[in-house]
Parts: structure tokens; C-alpha cells; sequence
């Protein structure tokens, strides 16, 4: 019978719309079933040989069949649809409420960390932290230090020149006499900044690098003084007392100049390659201030007396933190600088 044979199509066909397991599966049942040439189809062509009655009655029957299975087919494709985007929208689950990851954060150089450190040491010990510029006058560069233009040590500290006669500074003693000049005595002063020299470089030489220059002037300023500032200054940069010595060391700026040297922090004296097996490694020029020099600035050296100092800050992070090549330092390599 006609409309046996289409109800049992009809429920056959639902049983496979619920089983699909994909819209493909769904595809299929509908070209075989709804399509042109389809099952359906079929029967619908073996209307035409039924009599009239009847045929209105298979009709009927096919015609629910089709609607039924369309509808059925409809929403198991929804269905479909709607379990993928679920699956979809899980995988691009958004929280807007959680932090943006932001910008990826630098640290600050290990030339800056010791610079710091030190301003703050020298601040607590009643000393003011000076700028000065990096390009100078030859004046103060040179001459107002003592160092005439036919004198040789500017031979020593060879610099990069400017059409107009300014220089870029070879040293950050500049700012000392920036300081007399400016503040006058009693001075207690600091001046940290980056110096330029025309030097070839090696793995302890730079072209451009960093001091950091100290000035003390008061009555009755002594050697003494100068000694107790440096073991406190070293004692900080290391982390521990340090033993020091002075040795006579020339700079036309100061009389008596000495070069300060410490125990060689490794061997603690003893010897080894760092400090040439001599158990001391040389640290800083320092030494009292040169009449000459407060005299140019308009101090008097009757009344008073002082000591000045300065160091490669470069040179102090290679020994802190056992950098044997300062090229290391100074180059941006992040793969290098990321450890500190
Ligand atoms: C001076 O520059 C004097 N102005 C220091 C001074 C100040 C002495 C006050 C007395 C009183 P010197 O040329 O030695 O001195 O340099 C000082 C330090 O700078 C050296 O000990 C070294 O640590 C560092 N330095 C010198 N040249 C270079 C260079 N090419 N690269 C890296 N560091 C350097």
C-alpha cells in the first residue's frame, strides 16, 4: 500500500535525521529522500496511477511526509549549525575585564643602577648631585683645571671638537669648577654624566663612557677626609669594606694627586690575574684641590681647602660585577643586559 510504504519512508527517514552525526549525514538523507529523484519523488510519480480518491488521500499523506521530514531535516541542520558555533565562540572566549598584557617591561642599565646607588650615598652625606653639559668650553674643560693649551696632559685626554671651539668633555671635572663657580665655597658636590675621549677601543677602553666626579671644599679640608669618603663611596659599590691605598698620581687639578687603588676584591691580596699579581687594582684619581684651580674660580686658598675625585663608573660595574670586556656594556645587546 502506497501510504503505508510513505509513513514508513517518513519514520525510517526521522530515525536517520536523529542519528546524523554531521551536517554532512544530513545532506545525504535529504538528496535521497527530498530531492530530484529522490524517494519522495518516486512516489509522488506513482501518484498519477491512482484513482482519484485515493490519490487525494496518498497525497495528503505524502504531502505531510514532506513537510515533516523538511521541517525535521531544518532544525537538526540548526541544530548543527548552532553546536559549532557554541564550539567556536568557546574557542574565542573573550574576558574584556582581564588586565591587557601591556608593554613589555625594560629595566634600568647597571651604570645607572651604581650611579644611583651612589647619589644616594653621597646625598645622605650632605652632598649635591650636579649636571653639567656634555659639550664644554675648553676653558672649563681644560684650562680652568690647570691645564693650559700648551700643557700635555690634554695630549692624555684627546676629544672630539666643534667648529666653534667647544669640545665634547673628556672628563666630568668640568663640573667641578661649574660648581665653584655657581655655589661657591663651603662645596660638597657630585657630578655623575658621560664623557667622550678619542681613544681606540679595546675590551677596557671606550670612546664614550661614564664618571663620576667629587668635590669637597671647606676649611680645613685633609687628605683624611678625602680617605673617609672613599672607603664609605667603595664600601657601598662592593658590598664590604674594602682595604685602599694612595699612590702619587699626576693631574694638573690637584696637588698632592694621588691614584686610589683597592685590595684586589678577589684574591683579597694575595695575587692573581685580575689585580697582575700585584693584590691591588687601581680604582680612581684623586687628590686635594689645586690653588690654581680655586684661585680660577674665585676661591681663596688661604681660607680654603678641599679634595676632588673621579672614577670611571664604567669600569666599576666591569669590576662588580666581574665584566671582562666593556664593549659588553655599552653595546645594547639585550640577551647581555636581561641578566642584570
Ligand atoms: C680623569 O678623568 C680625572 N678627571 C679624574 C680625577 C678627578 C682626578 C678629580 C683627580 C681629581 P682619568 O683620565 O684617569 O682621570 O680617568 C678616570 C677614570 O675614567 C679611569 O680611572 C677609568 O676608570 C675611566 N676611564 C678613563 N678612560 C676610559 C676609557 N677610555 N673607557 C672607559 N673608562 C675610562
Amino acid at each position: 500500500m502506497l501510504e503505508e510504504s510513505i509513513q514508513e519512508l517518513e519514520s525510517g527517514s526521522l530515525a536517520r535525521i536523529a542519528s546524523a552525526t554531521s551536517l554532512e549525514d544530513l545532506e545525504t538523507v535529504r538528496v535521497q529522500v527530498l530531492g530530484r529523484k529522490g524517494a519522495l519523488d518516486q512516489f509522488f510519480k506513482q501518484m498519477g496511477k491512482l484513482a482519484p480518491d485515493e490519490r487525494a488521500r496518498a497525497g495528503k499523506v505524502l504531502n505531510g511526509a514532506k513537510q515533516t521530514l523538511e521541517a525535521a531535516l531544518e532544525s537538526a541542520k540548526r541544530q548543527f549549525a548552532e553546536a559549532a558555533l557554541r564550539i567556536r565562540l568557546d574557542g574565542e572566549w573573550l574576558d574584556p575585564s582581564i588586565p591587557a598584557p601591556g608593554p613589555r617591561r625594560g629595566h634600568l642599565h647597571p651604570i645607572t643602577h651604581i650611579q644611583r646607588e651612589l647619589e644616594e650615598v653621597f646625598r645622605s652625606l650632605g652632598f649635591a648631585v650636579l649636571d653639567g653639559p656634555e659639550v664644554e668650553t675648553e676653558y672649563r674643560n681644560f684650562d680652568a683645571l690647570n691645564i693650559p693649551a700648551d700643557h700635555p696632559a690634554r695630549d692624555a685626554q684627546d676629544t672630539f671638537w666643534l667648529a666653534n671651539g667647544d669640545l665634547l668633555r673628556t672628563h666630568t671635572s668640568p663640573v667641578q669648577v661649574r660648581g665653584m663657580e655657581r655655589l661657591g665655597p663651603p662645596l660638597r658636590m657630585i657630578a655623575p654624566g658621560r664623557v667622550f675621549r678619542n681613544e681606540s677601543v679595546d675590551a677596557s677602553h671606550e670612546h664614550t663612557f661614564y664618571q663620576i666626579e667629587g668635590m669637597m671644599i671647606d676649611r680645613g679640608v685633609s687628605v683624611a677626609h678625602l680617605l673617609y669618603f672613599m672607603r664609605i663611596m667603595l664600601a657601598e659599590v662592593f658590598r664590604r669594606e674594602v682595604n685602599v691605598r694612595l699612590r702619587p698620581g699626576f693631574f694638573p687639578f690637584v696637588e698632592p694627586g694621588f691614584e686610589l687603588d683597592i685590595q684586589c676584591l678577589l684574591c683579597n691580596g694575595a695575587g692573581c690575574p685580575v689585580c697582575k699579581q700585584s693584590g691591588w687594582v687601581e680604582q680612581l684619581g684623586c687628590g686635594m684641590v689645586h690653588p690654581n684651580v680655586l684661585r680660577m674660580s674665585g676661591i681663596d686658598p688661604e681660607e680654603w681647602s678641599g679634595f676632588a675625585f673621579g672614577l670611571g663608573l664604567t669600569r666599576l660595574v666591569m669590576m662588580r660585577y666581574a665584566i671582562d670586556d666593556i664593549r659588553h656594556l655599552q653595546g645594547g645587546d639585550l640577551r647581555f643586559l636581561e641578566q642584570f
